[in-house]
């Protein structure tokens, strides 16, 4: 059954709708960025770029490191844009654009998120690199799918239980990265825990301005909230949506963060900047041992 005009969307130019890119233009190995102006900090480091587009916060380049072919797109900030982003590059493998069918033998992406992120537990410093062995979905984007056979139950009903979570907000749900990529990516650099995805900056964070919280002991909780020897390392806005599409769609997912921030320590990078770049050269040296 062809898929409908009105639900995947291609722009005159036969691109898919917000990325504005045709199958042709993207690798089988996606570094994801939130900010649109990270990914030339990335293909900077290419040998050569083949291809280049931009549409709102959506920015892809694709090219060459190294003899490996990588495609490095912007998602912009949120699980809203993860939703789309996700949903786009599989249609760009998976979906024959010309039928608008779906294709007989699938196609795994690997895709790597190269994230900034505040830590939530002392003993992840600032300036250090912590891998997300899980992400913890607070944004409730992922409740719209059927995600029954992908959750942690045991792990949520835990964490429900010990920050004796408010029913008026979505459930957490718990989705695993890739234990192959993880693997690649390990080393005495990185350490590893579960990341709390969270549906906004301020109050989703425990972030106080002007505005009363609801739970202002939500990140005391989070720190605290151990399972099976699993503590929530830190928090961001993307990961668990990755993590959770990336499953339910069959792709291959990892999500490295640079540690700019620590919340339980109230220090902040004083180079940001410097760190992002080394978690960069990072990532694209590990990208090279993949098969
Ligand atoms: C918030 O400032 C943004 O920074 C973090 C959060 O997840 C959110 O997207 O990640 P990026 O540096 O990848 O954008």
């Amino acid at each position: 059954m062809a898929i409908k005009e009105s639900e995947l969307i291609l722009n005159p130019d036969g691109s898919v709708y917000h990325l504005n890119l045709k199958p042709e233009h993207i690798a089988h190995t996606i570094i994801l960025v939130g900010d649109q102006d990270r990914v030339s900090k990335i293909t900077k480091h290419f040998d050569s770029i083949e291809y280049s587009i931009q549409k709102r916060e959506f920015k892809t380049e694709t090219g060459i490191y190294k003899g490996k072919r990588i495609s490095v797109v912007s998602t912009g900030i949120g699980c809203d844009n993860i939703d789309i982003v996700l949903n786009e590059l599989d249609a760009l493998v998976n979906i024959d654009f010309e039928t608008r069918t779906i294709k007989k033998d699938i196609t795994s992406l690997n895709i790597i998120r190269v994230g900034t992120s505040g830590s939530l537990q002392k003993e992840v410093p600032v300036d250090s690199f912590a891998i997300s062995a899980y992400g913890l979905d607070f944004s409730g984007m992922l409740h719209f799918y059927n995600i029954e056979n992908f959750r942690h139950k045991a792990f949520e009903s835990a964490f429900v239980e010990h920050t004796q979570w408010n029913s008026n907000k979505s459930l957490p749900v718990l989705f695993t990265n890739s234990k192959t990529l993880e693997a690649l990516f390990t080393s005495e650099e990185t350490s590893s825990g579960v990341t709390a995805t969270a549906s906004g900056f301020y109050g989703p964070q425990g972030r106080v301005l002007r505005l009363s919280i609801q739970d202002e002991d939500l990140n005391d909780k989070l720190h605290s909230f151990s399972f099976e020897g699993l503590k929530v390392v830190n928090f961001e806005m993307e990961t668990a949506a990755i993590y959770g599409l990336s499953a339910l769609l069959g792709h291959n997912a990892l999500s490295l963060n640079a540690i700019i921030a620590n919340r339980a320590t109230g220090e902040f990078s004083h180079d940001p900047g410097q760190l992002v770049e080394r978690l960069i050269t990072y990532t694209l040296n590990r990208i090279l041992n993949f098969k």
